[in-house]
């Protein structure tokens, strides 16, 4: 096989941080490595939960593997759904210090670029496929302001600036594990086996849709 007839996707994981002992993005992701899906071959590594240098391990895992897709996952403590972000924005602000004990206050991801960027994902056909699949899924129309959103907006800017031919993005997040709230009674959680099967069902829609689906995923707050 010629190297332009190989197609990759990269799945991002993080690291567990505001320490906690795992991070479900990262048990998730690692469970799909070298899965084969539509013809491409996932490829995952795990990133640091600290500023900068996520940006910096994700950018050398692009450089390295020319992927087509990319998709970073992460968690989002509260959320009982996965959610595909739609946007990305150019914003900084710690509300807890990230695992280098760095604070960042109303910081640029990327001094001089624009605002926001949308995910050039297909998130509406995702989340009908989610749904369609029996997982609970929505749209999110906010990444926090953190190191995931941090980590999305680089990956937007590359895609931008820097472009692998043909490469599109986003950032996924997903809820915590049930061993994670059973000391966090109240909370929701969604089992690994089904993020998991939830991932798998965004690398193939991902890749087969390339127009998104006009359907409601706005919300009136
Ligand atoms: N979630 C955090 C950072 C790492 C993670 O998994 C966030 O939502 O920003």
């Amino acid at each position: 096989m010629s190297p332009s007839s190989v197609v990759n996707v990269l799945l991002t994981g993080f690291e567990p941080f505001d320490k906690d002992a795992i991070n479900p993005s990262w048990e998730a992701v690692r469970a799909l490595d070298g899965w084969r899906c539509e013809g491409a071959t996932v490829h995952v590594r795990r990133v640091s939960c600290v500023f900068g240098a996520a940006l910096r391990e994700l950018d050398s895992a692009i450089d390295e593997l020319q992927p087509q897709l990319v998709l970073g996952i992460g968690q989002a403590g509260g959320r009982s759904e996965i959610t595909p972000e739609r946007v990305a924005i150019n914003v900084d602000d710690g509300r807890i210090c990230d695992n280098a004990g760095c604070q960042p206050i109303d910081m640029p991801v990327v001094a001089g670029a624009p605002v926001a960027y949308f995910a050039t994902l297909p998130i509406k056909a995702i989340v009908r496929d989610l749904r369609a699949g029996g997982i609970p899924a929505s749209v999110s129309n906010s990444a926090g302001t953190f190191v995931c959103n941090h980590l999305f907006f680089g990956l937007m800017h590359r895609i931008a600036t820097r472009p692998v031919p043909g490469m599109r993005g986003g950032f996924i997040h997903i809820p915590y594990l049930p061993e994670q709230v059973a000391r966090l009674p109240g909370l929701p959680s969604m089992a690994l086996e089904t993020v998991i099967a939830a991932l798998r069902i965004a690398v193939r829609t991902s890749l087969s849709v390339r127009e998104d689906v006009r359907e409601t995923g706005g919300l009136l707050h």
